[in-house]
This record gives structure tokens, sequence and C-alpha cells, in this order.
């Protein structure tokens, strides 16, 4: 259940069961001008009701995601919407009292019942059945879709092992195209789900569902877009020394057909499906004469002979080794790590927090690779960020922003991802020297720095979807335009007039906000270069690694322990000191890399 991922508020929208109670309105119907009193009273009942039925919504939404059928997707859909009316009453009812004098506390519990919806539906009869049914069509397109290429029948884990590792271009454009038709049904479907979402955000009384999404972030949304602006500003100059670097590599290898020496790179090369992340070409992308890494990390899981339970096992022990409980015995029962071979399931891997207390687990289709251990890291920041919070009051409990949430485990991954780390584990063998510094940098660049573009334009486009500005006739061209404006890139042939581009991508089918992501890249090295510095550690960034930190495991588990309590900037300094994004600390880890990518590109014409 995604929407967890993100806050106790956003929780909301998939937490009711058919147990709706109408106390509330009992309580809070009484008086014209509102008292204090009663707007406690009112909350202590959202709260309670909220957290006595989310179980229900969780448990639905797992067996569906876990099992998808016909009557799976009738079920969730059915719960969806009776949460979502459940949500968007509460919503309402918390906005009367807007004018009255109550503790902090309370008004913030009051904002998070108000902006705690994803997609709200209006409360015209129907509406909520409506719109909960054309996310489940969407969702299950997504997630059963296949294609067939030579005869061969694939399922998108499996495009994505082969476009890690493929390198004939024709092979590589005719996965691309194929996994990017079965999106095209869902042309239909889109134009209805933003009417419906944003006829629900306007009786909110935000412009749009847009303007909801962006005012989570205790800032006005305005700010909040600017913000997100200045900070891709300040790391754009070394995404574009970055992508002339790759560019000119790609050339190298495919020659002036398939990838020119000017203008953007082909969408298809990178090794990624969306060209968010470009690590699995660091083969193409490795400088001549200079060392690799020093290993393959695939490899050497693979070698040291890794199933997924493992590469989970390996990462619940960097989180007890910073001194959090180890995962419970429910968490190994229950979870889905690998895919089931003899039903449908959602494959995207995500966490979850089942009864807001102790029952976390990941749903994952862990493949033994170098991604997927990075992943499992990933989600469990999600589980030990639930179990950390879940202390607190029902509301909450959720990431001090979604950005927050996404960043967790990223935070932890930078430091499980480094060879020394990976050497105290036994994964590799020997830690290799200064020299591989560069080479590991390129890597991780091509991961961290490759994806920033690509995690604030998937908004950007739904924002532009959402306030109208851009009509369905126009969606996909819109998309392209951000593609290239941001990133650099086009696609490997023309497109289709009847293409639905974004449909491609999980969080556009499932609606599961992105710019999550973003922020969580900024935040991750914020908390990294923190964690490092409260350490002690003296040597290049890149090489820091706290794991067995209990000192820095205490001050996390803290600011992970706030949950959403507190405005996000006030978590931020529970453990950092800094009280806003600030993306130098990017530009800390990454400083000796932009300074080889500027000499290496050298009288190149770069930019796009
Ligand atoms: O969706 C995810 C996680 C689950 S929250 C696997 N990520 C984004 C993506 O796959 O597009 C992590 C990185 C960005
Ligand atoms: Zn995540």
């Amino acid at each position: 259940m995604k929407t967890r991922l993100l806050a106790a508020c956003a929780a909301l929208a998939l937490c009711a069961g058919p147990l709706a109670a109408s106390s509330v309105h009992a309580q809070t119907a009484a008086s014209a001008t509102p008292t204090a009193g009663e707007a406690k009273a009112f909350v202590e009942a959202a709260e309670a009701e909220l957290m006595a039925m989310s179980e229900y919504g969780a448990r639905v939404a797992w067996v569906q995601a876990t099992y998808i059928t016909q009557d799976t997707n009738w079920l969730n859909a059915r719960a969806e919407a009776q949460a979502n009316t459940l949500s968007v009453k509460y919503a309402k009812q918390a906005a009367r009292f807007d004018k009255v004098q109550v503790d902090p506390v309370i008004r913030r519990k009051l904002m998070l019942l108000k902006a705690g919806l994803v997609l709200p539906a209006s409360d015209r009869p129907g509406a909520a059945q409506e719109l909960a049914d054309v996310q489940s069509r969407m969702r299950t397109l997504y997630s059963t879709g296949k294609v067939t290429i030579g005869g061969e029948t694939l399922t998108l884990d499996d495009l994505d092992d082969r476009l890690r590792t493929e390198r004939d271009p024709a092979r590589i454009q005719a996965m691309w195209e194929a996994w990017h038709a079965v999106a095209k049904p869902m042309a239909a479907d889109y134009p209805k789900l933003v009417k419906l979402a944003n006829e629900g955000s306007v009786e909110l009384g935000y412009k749009d569902t847009g303007a909801l999404w962006r005012s989570w972030y205790d800032m006005e949304p305005d700010a909040f877009a600017a913000k997100t602006d200045a900070l891709w500003a300040q790391v754009a100059p070394f995404y574009k020394n970055l992508h002339c670097y790759v560019r000119g590599r790609l050339n190298a290898q495919y020659g002036d057909a398939v990838q020119p020496k000017t203008g953007p790179i082909r969408a298809d090369l990178t090794g990624n499906m969306w060209t968010q992340s470009w690590g699995n070409i660091y083969d193409i992308a490795a400088p001549k004469g200079v060392p690799g890494p020093g290993y393959d990390l695939t490899q050497s899981l693979v070698a040291k002979g890794y199933d997924a339970t493992r590469m989970m096992k390996t990462g619940e022990g960097f989180y007890t080794s910073l001194g959090m409980p180890p995962l419970p015995q429910t968490f190994w029962e229950r979870s889905m790590i690998t895919r089931p071979r003899d039903r449908e399931v959602v494959c995207h891997a995500s966490a979850w927090d089942v009864d807001n207390d102790q029952d976390i687990r990941v749903k994952m289709c862990t493949r033994v690779n170098a991604d997927d251990f990075y992943t499992v890291h990933h989600e469990l920041g999600h589980n030990f960020y639930q179990r950390a919070y879940a202390g607190q009051p029902f509301l909450f409990r959720g990431g001090a922003n979604d950005g927050f949430h996404e960043a967790i485990g990223d935070f932890v991954g930078l430091s499980a991802l480094t060879p020394t780390y990976l050497k105290q584990v036994e994964v590799i063998d020997t830690v290799p020297g200064a020299e591989a510094d560069i080479p590991y940098l390129l890597k991780m660049s091509m991961d961290k720095i490759a994806f920033l573009p690509f995690g604030l334009l998937v908004d950007k486009w739904r924002w532009q979807v959402f306030s109208g500005q851009v009509d369905p006739a126009h969606y996909n061209a819109a998309w392209w335009k951000l593609r290239t404006q941001y990133q650099g890139i086009t696609p490997p042939g023309p497109r289709p007039a009847d293409a639905f581009d974004p449909g491609a991508k999980y969080h556009v089918a499932d609606s599961t906000p992105y710019t999550r992501y973003f922020l969580a890249q900024v935040y991750q090295f914020q908390f990294y270069r923190a964690a490092c510095r409260q350490a002690g550690w003296k040597g290049p960034l890149n090489r820091c690694s706290v794991y067995g930190d209990k000192a820095v495991g205490e001050k996390f588990e803290k600011m992970l322990a706030m949950g959403q309590s507190k405005p996000w900037p006030e978590a931020l300094e529970a453990f950092t000191g800094e009280k806003d994004l600030d993306a130098s600390a990017i530009a800390d880890y990454f400083a000796p890399l932009n300074v080889w990518l500027t000499r290496q590109n050298k009288g190149q014409s770069c930019g796009w």
C-alpha cells in the first residue's frame, strides 16, 4: 500500500473499511461556532476511528497486491472508495475548525486530516467508486502487463533484467517499444482520473490535485514548487556534465547512427526502461585506462550464493548494527520477497505497515543483483521508520514528509554500497585502493545524479495535467517535451499517435506522487554527510560507512521516532543540525568526480 509510505495522512485514503461510524458528526455538528474543546473531541474521535479501521484497508490491499484476480480487484476498489469517502468527510469537517484557537498538536492533526488524500473523490454519489475503478484498471494493466518478443512472453521484471545487459540497439529498442505499448489503453482512463480527482480537490478548497500535492511540505504550495526548481538549478550543471560524458561514451559504443555525438541521448540505451538510473551501463561509461571499482556487486552476490532471503537478512543486519531492534518474526512469515510463479502480483517493490504497529512487511520480486541489493535497503528503511514512529498518535505515524520516507533506506544504502562495508559482511574479498574512487563515484552518479531530472519531471507533468495546462490530446507530447528539456533524452523512434508513455511508469499508473524521490536524493546526502561528521569520518565521503555506529544510530532513530509530529525542518534539524533542503551535500560527495568530468568533457559541446 504505497500511500502508507508517505504519511499517516495519506494513509487515511486507504485506511477506512466498511465500519464507518457517524459518531464524529454527532459531536461536531452541535454548535455553529465550534469551540477548542469540540476540535479536540473531533480529532480524538477521528483518530480512534481511522486507526481502528485502517487495518481492514491494509489487509484488503495486501491480498489484492499479492494475488491479483477480478475479485480481489473488486474488493480493493470497494474498500478504497469507502476509505476515500470517509477521509474526504473528515477533511471537510476539519475545515470547520480553521478559525478556532487550538493547541499546536490539534492544529497539526487538523491540517493532516485536511491535506491527507492523494486523489480525493467528490462527495457526489458514485464518484468515489468511479475513481477507485479507474485506478484499479490502470494499476492492474501495469502489474499484469506482458510483452511478446521473438515468440517469448516477458514480464516487466524479465525486461528489466535483460535491459541491464543487452547491448544490441535493435533488441533494446524492441523491448522498450513493446513495454511502452502496454500503457496505451491508459490513455482513455487517465483523463477520467484527472477529472474525478480534480472534482474532489476543488471541493476541498484546492485549485486542482497538483496544488493539493504541493501543499504537503509545511510551506505554501508555490514556494514548494520554487524550492524544487532552485534545487534543480543547483545540480543541473553537474547533470549536464554527466550527460555530456555518457553521451560521448554511448557514441563510441554505438556509432553516430544510433547515438549521435550531439543532441539528446537515446532513451532506451541507459540500461533502464525509464532512463532514470544509468548504472547498468557502467561498462560502456567506464573510463579507458582507469581501473574499475574493483568488483562487480552482482557477480559477487551470485558468487557468494546469495538469495532473496539472505539479501533481506543482510539489509536487516545494517539496521540492527545501528542499534535498532531486529525485524519481527512475522516479517519473515508474511512478506512476499520473490515473484510467485502461480499468480499475478504487483511486483513493484513496496514496504507495508499493516496494523500501524508491528506487522511490517516487504513486497518485492527480489532478484540477486546489485540494484535489488540496494532496493532491499531502501524498502527496509520504510519499515524501520514505520516501527520507529509506531509510538506516536495515529495521525503522526508517517514520515516528516514523503521525501523523508524515501530517503531513510537510501541513506543507509550509501553506506551499504561502500567497499569497506561489503568487505565487512564478506560480499567482496578485498577493498580496492584510492584508484577506484573515481570509477565508484562515476557509477554512483549514474544512478543518483542521472535520476534527478526524472525525479522532478514526473510530477511536473502531472502538475501540468491536473491544472489543465495540458489537455489529453497533448499528454504524450508534453511528457516528451519535459523528458527532453530536463533529462536531455529522446525516444528511440517516432511515438505512435495513440501512445501514453507516462503510463509505462509504475507511479503514473498507480498514482503515487513522485517528487518525493527527488527530495529523497537531496535529503539522503544531507543525512549521510551529517552522520559521517558525527562519526568523525575524515576520508573521502564516498568511503564513509556508519555500519555498527550505535551513537549515530541512536540519534537517527530519535529523528525517525518523531514521525510527522513536527514540521519536517525540525526533524531534519534533530539529526543534521540543518533546517533546510540543501544540495551542497550532493555537491560535496561528488566534488572529485565533477572536476574529473569537466576535464573529460574539455573541447566537447555539451548540452542538447
Ligand atoms: O518506487 C521506488 C521504490 C519503492 S518506494 C522501489 N523507487 C522509485 C522508482 O522505482 O521509480 C525507488 C527509487 C525511485
Ligand atoms: Zn520507497
